[in-house]
């Protein structure tokens, strides 16, 4: 299987830069392998039916169809029995996906059917991202008004197969400094779903504010989600609200890892409970965007409150949360002494493994040997690791736990782009500590296994990119940041490393990947995501 995935990548990595408007047939994340034969296309027409069959291929089916009628006017019945020539087929069995991948799936396409086959929903959903993929961006429409594109629905010849490299692969909204509706994280998990991101970590609290209905401390979000950044107004998601949001991301196989960032990060909780402050003092809500001024309190004559609070927050989050993990923070507690932090997070980690959640935290809590077994760290320095952070981020490994790589001078979504443009609204977005700007070319060529020694692809749990919204108000312009530097993140979560070379992407690399990322713009086009269109990539 190796040769075939390295004969493959080769002969992609041969083809010649895609210029702009050329046609290019191509999927983001690059599938592990994937053959083009110059063969009949498949036809997508009036009278084709997804016929489902297997354990959770008809609601795949469903969600698929419901979105491919709006776009074509046809009628798309999900069926069971025997497929034709015109129609699709998605299977859900045991060993029908490659080497019973998790996630992985196979998919042919040509003049006789489309059939999508996987050992799990999962897999079969991803594979119909594929296919979303290759069908003519008019798919994307809402209506059929556009009628039939240029040479019909169709499919070109094709043989996928494919499974992602790594388990996690996530993406992080800072809904904390600004808050953003329902809405906003609903059209952002659909986009996720585009390139098979599987994670969704929000980050639901900070010094800023707390977004989440707490029923034990409702004051979180009263007082506590009062304000945001630059003074733009607060707000917060009711527990209906947030299910909403968790029914929706499952539907498309997308798990939500609810952050509560402690025992830094935390003047929200602080102004909203005097009581939680060691001198009983509220502060007052905060709109500014400096880090590392507040902290729990670890003094003896809070520790029942304090321990209360942790009890209480991590169960209601938990009732909410049917994925595996709590996101506990960590980060940034620069306020806090360092016996006081090892104490909180010894207390905070423990209320979250109380909950039977496994606790992630950012890596700094890789300081403290007593994490609850299997803590995973989160790592977010640099490429080349800075200060204590690779000697943290191993500590969980040590302590029976994996990693996620969000290196903040590639992953981070809300760094600038390096030609600094006009976002949709007219300012400048983002920020630039970390090694200032970061291109589309930056965020692609890394290997997240190859930066802290010691933690390579068994101790890795996946990969993340993190979007704070200290700079960014609008829906909008969390598209802008995100698209089209997203996809360079899922291709490095998904993918199998290059082949050639030592393993990490390249220069080399680049063209053939600009040329998929292209032909997924015409996708983000017709779905109307406000990506920046980066120069470089031949957008049609
Ligand atoms: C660092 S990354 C933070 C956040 C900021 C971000 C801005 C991390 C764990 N903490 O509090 O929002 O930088 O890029």
């Amino acid at each position: 299987a190796a040769a075939v995935v390295a004969a493959v990548l080769g002969a992609l990595t041969a083809c010649t830069a895609p210029e702009n408007g050329d046609a290019v047939t191509g999927i983001v994340p690059a599938p592990t392998s994937a053959e083009y034969p110059d063969a009949a296309p498949f036809r997508l027409d009036a009278s084709s039916r997804v016929v489902a069959s297997g354990a959770g291929a008809a609601a795949v089916a469903e969600l698929f169809a419901e979105q491919a009628r709006r776009a074509t006017g046809f009628e798309l019945p999900v069926v069971d029995g025997e497929a034709a020539a015109s129609d699709l087929s998605f299977v859900v069995a045991a060993g029908s996906g490659p080497d019973g991948a998790e996630e992985g799936y196979t998919l042919e396409a040509g003049a006789d059917g489309v059939r999508i086959a996987a050992d799990t929903a999962a897999g079969l959903f991803r594979g119909t991202q594929s296919l979303r993929q290759l069908l003519p961006p008019a798919i994307e429409r809402t209506d059929a008004a556009g009628g039939e594109p240029d040479g019909g629905w169709t499919v070109p010849a094709a043989s996928v197969a494919d499974a992602p490299r790594f388990a996690y692969r996530g993406a992080m909204l800072d809904v904390a400094r600004h808050f953003f509706p329902v809405e906003d994280v609903l059209a952002y998990l659909d986009a996720m779903a585009l390139v098979k991101l599987n994670v969704l970590h929000l980050h639901l609290t900070d010094d800023q504010g707390w977004r989440l209905q707490i029923d034990a401390w409702p004051e979180l979000t009263g007082i506590g989600a009062s304000t945001s950044v630059g003074g733009d107004g607060g707000g917060f998601y009711t527990k209906d609200d947030y299910r909403r949001i968790v029914d929706h991301a499952a539907e498309r196989f997308i798990t939500i890892v609810p952050e509560v960032d402690l025992p830094g990060h935390t003047n929200a909780a602080l102004s909203a409970y005097p009581e939680l402050n060691c001198d009983g003092m509220a502060p007052e809500p905060y709109e500014g965007t400096e880090v590392g001024f507040s902290s729990l309190c670890a003094a003896p004559s809070r520790a029942e409150v304090t321990d209360r609070f942790l009890a209480d927050v991590t169960r209601e989050v938990a009732e909410l949360t049917p994925g595996p993990w709590l996101h506990l923070g960590g980060d940034e507690s620069l306020s806090t002494s360092t016996e006081d932090y090892l104490d909180l997070v010894r207390r905070i980690a423990a209320a979250g493994a109380a909950t039977g959640k496994t606790v992630i935290g950012w890596h700094e809590m890789g300081a403290s040997r007593e994490l609850p077994p299997g803590t995973i760290g989160q790592y977010w320095s640099f490429v080349e690791p800075e200060d204590d952070a690779a000697a943290q981020a191993r500590s969980f490994v040590e302590q029976g736990g994996r990693v996620i790589m969000s290196p903040a001078d590639v992953a981070y979504l809300d760094m600038e782009y390096v030609d600094d443009p006009q976002g949709p609204l007219g300012g400048r977005l983002g920020l630039d500590w970390a090694k200032g700007p970061t291109s589309l070319d930056e965020a692609f060529k890394w290997d997240p296994a190859a930066v802290v020694p010691g933690i390579g692809d068994d101790e890795l749990l996946g990969v993340e990119a993190p979007l704070w919204t200290e700079t960014i108000r609008a829906h909008s312009e969390l598209e802008f940041m995100a698209f089209p530097r997203i996809l360079a993140i899922a291709e490095v979560a998904w993918s199998p490393r290059p082949a050639g070379g030592d393993g990490v992407r390249g220069d080399a690399d680049i063209p053939e990947f600009f040329g998929r990322v292209a032909a997924v713009g015409q996708h983000l086009d017709a779905l109307d995501v406000a990506y920046h269109p980066v120069r470089g990539v031949p957008w049609a």
